[in-house]
């Protein structure tokens, strides 16, 4: 008898242990992401330097990651920060791409008068080519890290919301990418003062094997103004074409090592070279050659990767239907009867 008073807590533990590792399953590390829902809209078109721009939107609304969680987009960011290491030697060139539009020699998304706003809107139709590339030449522009902020006066971090990366590429050969939040923001000279958690990975598996937009042709546009890309300023944009689609990763909050609560005020991506040698304030200045490296590639490995100008969102994880508290529920309720069953034939044993 007193065996079978002794084991039903340690059973109760053993069930509470099972519900702990379910919960922990669904918030998994940076995970792919399978499925998007998008919205459309147009504006009349727009002819920049001769070229007629379509200036249509499709925006991520929705996504739904490989664990079967579903996000919605939330906050647009305000404002993203273009870090180059203007020493570096090399060019100091921008590589973007379009979406091609509806007829030859148009493209489909608004244009982009800025690095900046070309990496915000929230529109799978443009973005940027080989990012965190050193590189001498056309592709090479010495861009370091990019900061998306969220809010300047900061908000308060929740463990159910992830920022996502979405890179134009090949299922399976999508590029490495580091990503980090910034916990604190110099308002006057808008640039990150501190950054939180960890410093997370992102690799080709992290994207999975699907690509959540299909395969669609672009071009190459090339710039050697900085971040300038007004009326006048290009000077190339259309030696390299090519068809891929876009694949996707989650990084949630937790992920990314934070506790809920802190004072965020957005994030930051960087080439995959990018160490913090331990310790997250190595991150701050982007023109630290020993964390910053300047000698990155814009290989898939280091410096290749190719955003989609769907940045600086948040995304709220929506919370479990009523139908997965009832399965949940009803699994508890076989477990009850499980230790019911349990606890008689060991008091049977026992007597
Ligand atoms: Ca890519
Ligand atoms: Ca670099
Ligand atoms: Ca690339």
């Amino acid at each position: 008898m007193r065996l079978a008073r002794s084991t039903a807590p340690q059973f109760i533990r053993h069930l509470l242990g099972a519900v702990a590792l379910a919960l922990a399953a669904r918030a998994p590390a940076q995970i792919a992401i399978n499925l998007v829902n998008t919205a459309t809209t147009d504006q009349s078109n727009q002819t920049i330097n001769g070229t007629v721009f379509e200036r249509t939107t499709t925006r991520i609304t929705t996504f739904y990651d490989a664990a079967a969680n579903i996000y919605d987009a939330n906050t647009v960011a305000g404002s993203a920060f273009i870090r180059r290491n203007t020493t570096a030697g090399n060019g100091n060139n921008s590589s973007v791409w379009y979406d091609q539009g509806t007829q030859a020699g148009r493209f489909s998304s608004p244009y982009a008068t800025t690095y900046a706003d070309l990496l915000l809107g929230n529109n799978i139709l443009r973005g940027s080519d080989n990012t965190f590339s050193n590189d001498a030449g056309v592709a090479g522009g010495n861009i370091e890290r990019i900061d998306f902020l969220l809010s300047s006066t900061g908000i308060s971090a929740s463990l159910d919301t992830a920022f996502a990366i979405f890179d134009r590429g090949a299922v399976n050969q999508h590029d490495y990418v580091k990503i980090a939040v910034i916990t604190g923001w110099d308002s006057v000279n808008n640039r990150p003062t501190a950054y939180g958690g960890t410093l997370v990975s992102v690799d080709t598996a992290d994207y999975g094997s699907t690509n959540p937009i299909g395969d669609f042709g672009y071009n190459l546009f090339r710039y050697d103004s900085g971040d300038a890309m007004g009326a006048g300023t290009y000077w190339d944009n259309n030696t390299e074409t090519g068809s891929q689609g876009i694949g996707g990763v989650a990084v949630s909050l937790s992920d990314l090592g934070l506790a809920a609560g802190t004072t965020i005020y957005g994030y930051s991506l960087m080439g995959y070279d990018v160490t913090n040698g331990g310790n997250m304030a190595n991150l701050v200045d982007w023109n630290n050659t020993t964390y910053y490296a300047t000698n990155t590639t814009g290989q898939s490995g280091t410096g290749g990767i190719d955003l989609s100008a769907v940045n600086g969102v948040l995304y709220n994880r929506r919370v479990p239907e009523p139908s997965t508290y009832g399965a949940l529920l009803l699994g508890l309720s076989a477990a009850f009867f499980g230790w019911r069953r349990w606890r008689r034939s060991l008091t049977a044993r026992a007597a």
